[in-house]
């Protein structure tokens, strides 16, 4: 599938007043990071630029600059735009019906990411799977369109944070010299990188680590410590009052143990299904296929599916797609 260019995009932006910037339900740093960045790079273009998003943004990410102007669609009378932009949102679905019921009009769909299974669902469409975050396709086109100049120190930050929060604060694989120059880039626009990572990964709520303390009690090791799994019930999350950012990076514990090479987060959902986070951490373990094969999708080293319950054969489920690739690997 072919992208279209920068200047077909910015062709579009230019000719548009009313933008909405949208991305997937349950976002991330790099959802909110990228929608945020994009939004205010807009309204300083002089459009009239909002930020939505269909789910509540997590208590970790509400230091960005700018995240008090990030709307839910109910919240909002409808809205007519002219172009919606997505970005980080691997498929249409993953926006949220509220959020196609909230825009009654929309001339032209643009869709900006980074994961290898987007389906080019827009009729403009950018997607660099070589990309660690879609933060940093955001950089490249804001700095195609305006300049470095362009990116503001708010702008900066949120790019910043969507670029470490998808990179394991620039430490996975998919990291590359052009996302450090990028980094590089983002701090000379005025991004404060001690600041930055305090607010991103020590500012946990004591929650955070009473529910790792009980996940870890359940932690369980498959196939000579190739496999760890980590499974969350309603019952606590309910009990400890967890939102939905608190378990970010809870995985990359279990993934850090020495002999693990496939490393999965289980999650059980009000509606009954079972949300899986998979890592890897080498290609020849593919959890973005093994998570294809359940009807989700992602990355090679990094995927994710939604399961039907109960918790215990959504799990073994997944456990027998992963043994094959791990033997295969042994
Ligand atoms: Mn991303």
């Amino acid at each position: 599938m072919e992208n279209n260019t920068f200047d077909s995009i910015r062709d579009a932006i230019q000719s548009a007043d009313r933008i909405a910037v949208v991305s997937h339900d349950r976002p991330d740093g790099d959802a909110i990071g990228s929608t945020l960045a994009l939004t205010l790079f807009l309204v300083g273009l002089g459009k009239n630029a909002i930020a939505v998003n269909c789910d509540l943004v997590p208590d970790s990410l509400k230091f960005l600059p700018g995240i008090d102007s990030i709307r839910k669609p109910g919240s909002l009378a409808p809205i007519e735009a002219d172009v919606v932009i997505a970005v980080d949102a691997a498929g249409k679905n993953r926006i949220g019906d509220a959020m196609w019921d909230s825009v009654p009009v929309c001339k032209t769909l643009i869709n900006i990411d980074h994961h290898i299974s987007n389906d080019h669902y827009a009729d403009l469409n950018y997607v660099d799977a070589e990309s660690p975050a879609t933060g940093e396709i955001m950089f490249q086109l804001i700095e195609h369109i305006s300049g470095k100049s362009a990116v503001t120190p708010a702008i900066a930050a949120n790019l910043y944070a969507a670029i470490s929060t998808d990179t394991g604060s620039f430490c996975y694989p998919n990291t590359t010299a052009k996302t450090y120059r990028i980094g590089a880039e983002l701090i000379e626009a005025g991004a404060n990188v001690g600041q930055l990572n305090q607010q991103l990964y020590e500012s946990y709520p004591q929650r955070r680590v009473e529910l790792l303390r009980e996940l870890l009690q359940k932690m369980e090791i498959h196939f000579e410590g190739r496999f760890a799994c980590l499974q969350l019930t309603l019952e606590a999350v309910n009990r400890l009052g967890i939102q939905s950012g608190d378990t970010e990076g809870l995985i990359d514990i279990i993934r850090a143990i020495d002999t693990v090479i496939v490393a999965v987060f289980f999650e059980e959902m009000p509606d009954g299904k079972i949300r899986v986070s998979s890592r890897s951490k080498t290609s020849a373990a593919d959890v973005g296929k093994i998570c294809a094969g359940f009807g989700g999708g992602g990355h090679t080293l990094a995927a994710g599916t939604r399961m039907s319950g109960p918790i215990g054969d959504a799990k073994s489920r997944f456990l027998a797609a992963v043994e094959e690739v791990l033997e295969f690997e042994l």
